[in-house]
């Protein structure tokens, strides 16, 4: 009987590809390694041949993508001596600055926008014992607080314009050239701060750029128990396609947005923090940006949860509604290789679930013969 070596998160599984030394303290919660699920239903019913894979991100130890680049800041922060780390947040990133602050023992101060943040990432910080400090503006206000008050105070930014941060999150993409065995031709994703594209786009380049490709026994990644030796697994890289919501969509308008609205209060965002970088990812990798209205938002979140199991916050679902009008419309081809990214997690934002969910609710006393009429009635 042989036993599985232990998973201890990413930052261990790619030691070699991450800016950490032998001597580093690693603060990790088993972040990383999440599913990718391929779609049985909703490819057939859209009427193409397409394989369309999600990386199921909400699977994380906070339930979100975030943690891949959480684990690195917070290792990196606690290694420079910090103290205390702030952020701003629409309120996955808060969610996690607080679990890994929480796990290193540093405090963490997360700045939220007042009223428009998920009930579920609102109770993980409250929780996780963050100082939350609500602001009477939106994300960005928050944002340009916290590097304004960093210059001033002794805490370290968690943000995605925190280096580490990328480089944490870079992983997701060798997960899935690891899984697919070569890398998907587009890869669609929610975009806000556009930090993940990013990140992504350097993963995959990384990986495409490694002539090392698994093949040899001194390989880096596996220590040449690499599955695939004898093969290589770089390839070319995917064309990048990042979503935005129509309310808060800057990089469709081209310039930043004001006043952004959606219910995807996650990717809220006007100022994106990594315009630039995010602009070099869709001119190199040949990708483009899109928008979907908030309904398109939502259909697609309850199509994923209802034909596939699936349940994704309505951000993450953007990049599926997104990828399934690009597939309709041909221009994402027939028999394309497509992995949408799941940032979060649905139970993030039960108050939006409900709110749109019209499952039935049959109410009954407690009597046999009413739960086998609910039954026959619902068959
Ligand atoms: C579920 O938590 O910015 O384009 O402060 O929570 O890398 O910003 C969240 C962003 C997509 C956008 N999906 O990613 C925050 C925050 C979910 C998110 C995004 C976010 P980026």
């Amino acid at each position: 009987m042989s036993f599985r070596q232990r998973y201890t998160g990413l930052i261990e599984r790619y030691r070699d590809r991450l800016p950490v030394s032998d001597d580093t303290r690693i603060i990790s919660l088993g972040e990383g390694n999440t599913p990718l699920i391929k779609l049985n239903n909703i490819p057939r019913s859209l009427g193409k041949e397409v394989d369309i894979y999600v990386k199921y991100e909400g699977l994380n130890p906070t339930g979100s993508f975030k943690d891949r680049g959480m684990t690195m800041a917070v290792t990196k922060a606690v290694e420079e001596g910090s103290k205390a780390i702030i952020c701003a947040s629409t309120g996955n990133t808060s969610a996690s600055a607080a679990a890994y602050a929480a796990r290193a023992g540093l405090t963490a101060f997360v700045l939220i926008p007042d009223g428009k943040i998920a009930q579920g990432k609102l109770a993980q910080a409250m929780m996780e014992g963050a100082v939350v400090i609500q602001v009477n503006g939106n994300f960005d206000d928050g944002m340009r607080l916290v590097k304004e008050v960093a210059k001033e105070a002794p805490v370290t930014i968690v943000n995605s314009i925190n280096p580490y941060r990328l480089q944490g999150q870079k992983t997701a993409a060798f997960e899935i050239v690891e899984e697919l065995e070569r890398a998907p031709d587009f890869h669609c994703l929610p975009v806000g701060n556009a930090g993940n594209i990013t990140a992504h786009w350097i993963g995959y380049s990384e990986y495409a750029a490694d002539d090392c490709g698994h093949v040899t026994d001194a390989c880096s990644l596996c220590d040449g128990h690499c599955r695939y030796a004898g093969g290589p697994l770089s390839g070319p890289k995917p064309k990048m396609v990042g979503y935005q919501a129509s309310g808060s969509a800057p990089f469709m308008r081209g310039a930043m947005v004001d006043n952004p609205e959606t219910v995807a209060t996650a990717i809220r965002i006007g100022h994106p923090q990594s315009w630039d970088n995010a602009w070099i990812v869709n001119k190199e990798s040949g990708g483009w940006f899109d928008e979907c209205d908030d309904e398109e938002i939502l259909a697609a979140q309850k199509l994923l949860a209802e034909n596939e199991g699936i349940f994704c916050e309505p951000a993450s679902a953007i990049s599926l509604a997104g990828a399934m009008r690009d597939i309709k419309s041909g221009k994402i081809p027939e028999g394309s290789t497509i992995v949408c990214t799941l940032t979060g997690h649905g139970l993030k934002d039960p108050d939006t679930a409900i709110a749109q969910s019209t499952a039935p609710v049959v109410k009954i006393d407690a009597e046999m013969t009413q739960v086998k009429k609910a039954i026959l009635d619902n068959m």
